[in-house]
């Protein structure tokens, strides 16, 4: 907990990639790296969250999450499995129709090992590219500058917008988010990856029937 940004210093032996909501499509997400060439002795992979819910192997999460090459923020659906399992409160007709059911259904001591994981996640991660630092959230930069970003989430409403929030993409918001030079999201699925000022939106619903998996090269956009 606390971890509010992870730094992540260039990658010099190989490539870097984000890739948008996983939703428990581990299985289709090692098949898109395949017709990449991911290399995992040398690239790595940087999740925008929501690795949880929906699909049929959200309980490999754990062991994505315990790969050297694989990084990942939280998403909200994470944000619900560490609420449920060390707060509680968590609406349980919300929490099991929005995929949640998987977890609901798992013995206490086990969703207990998720939370704690889960509770580890950063809220962002910067990754230092060819062309500056590159940004990864889950649904928005909830400041207008990157370099705000690690006071700002110290206030518990800042750290709800960064993982919730849909207002940028509703509203085609085209403001850059200043001292980065992208910033990847996630959270709303779109048919194709979409570009709003400096914020790109990845989650081209590789978790859906017909959507796809991005997987977004970090030094070459
Ligand atoms: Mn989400």
């Amino acid at each position: 907990m606390d971890i509010f940004i992870q730094h992540y210093k260039k990658n010099m032996a190989g490539r870097d990639y984000a890739v948008g909501d996983i939703h428990g499509h581990f299985g289709r997400l090692e098949h898109a790296m395949e017709t990449i060439g991911f290399d995992p002795g040398q690239d790595r992979l940087f999740s925008v969250g929501d690795l949880v819910d929906r699909g049929p192997q959200a309980d490999q999460a754990l062991d994505w999450l315990a790969l050297p090459w694989f990084h990942a923020v939280r998403g909200n659906h994470e944000d619900y499995a560490i609420r449920h399992s060390l707060i509680g409160g968590v609406d349980i007709e919300n929490y099991r129709s929005n995929g949640g059911g998987w977890f609901l259904d798992m013995p206490r001591t086990r969703q207990k090992q998720f939370g704690l994981v889960f509770n580890d996640l950063p809220y962002a991660m910067e990754i230092e590219t060819d062309n500056g630092l590159v940004g990864i959230i889950h649904a928005v930069c909830p400041v207008p500058d990157w370099a705000q970003l690690a006071d700002a989430l110290g206030s518990e409403s800042a750290r709800m917008q960064a993982i919730w929030s849909r207002e940028r993409i509703q509203s085609l918001d085209e403001t850059k988010v200043k001292n980065i030079h992208a910033v990847v999201v996630g959270h709303t699925p779109l048919q194709e990856v979409v570009a709003l000022g400096n914020t790109v939106h990845i989650d081209t619903g590789g978790w859906l029937e017909k959507g796809h998996f991005t997987l977004l090269d970090l030094g070459n956009f």
